[in-house]
């Protein structure tokens, strides 16, 4: 078994929406427990001018390896439809793996850490919901990254909204 942080976005066709229904359609994977989410953040788009996201983090326990929870998590984007017109444009749901416990792969299909992790607000303040003492496998803890990267055009969705 090992833990793995998934990022989810959405900012088209009932983003709030996508995201829920994607967390739960995580938690029935095969071989797969989903620990923890975050709470549901809406957040300036970061690339392109487009709508606001709505963002979270998952926390799961798997038997999958990454590739084959790559495939799965590839499957259900398909599932919500997938639009994603340009590089870097608006998108129905967006499933990114960010970290496989301390491990580092570099394959073709997939980079963990995610690329961009250490520099997104929409993930990092989301992650610290989870785990707010995380450790990177570079060795940078969570709490020193929030200093530099501020909760900027990040709120937290509540009850009334969702
Ligand atoms: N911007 C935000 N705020 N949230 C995302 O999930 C997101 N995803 C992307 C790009 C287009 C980079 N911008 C984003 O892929």
């Amino acid at each position: 078994m090992i833990q793995v942080f998934i990022g989810l976005g959405s900012n088209l066709d009932k983003p709030l929406q996508q995201i829920t229904t994607a967390l739960a359609e995580i938690a029935e994977l095969p071989d797969t427990r989903l620990l923890a989410h975050s709470r549901l953040y809406r957040s300036h788009a970061v690339g392109p001018i487009q709508p606001d996201y709505i963002n979270a983090v998952a926390l799961l326990e798997t038997r999958l390896d990454p590739l084959t929870l790559l495939d799965k998590l590839q499957h259900l984007e398909q599932q919500h439809h997938r639009l994603r017109k340009e590089h870097w444009g608006p998108r129905t749901l967006d499933l990114d793996i960010l970290l496989v416990g301390n491990e580092l792969i570099d394959h073709e299909r997939l980079k963990v850490p995610h690329p961009y992790l250490t520099q997104r607000s929409f993930v990092l303040h989301p992650l610290a919901d989870i785990v707010p003492q995380l450790v990177l496998p570079s060795g940078i803890a969570l709490h020193e990254l929030l200093k530099q990267i501020p909760a900027d055009g990040l709120t937290v969705i509540t009850d009334e909204e969702s």
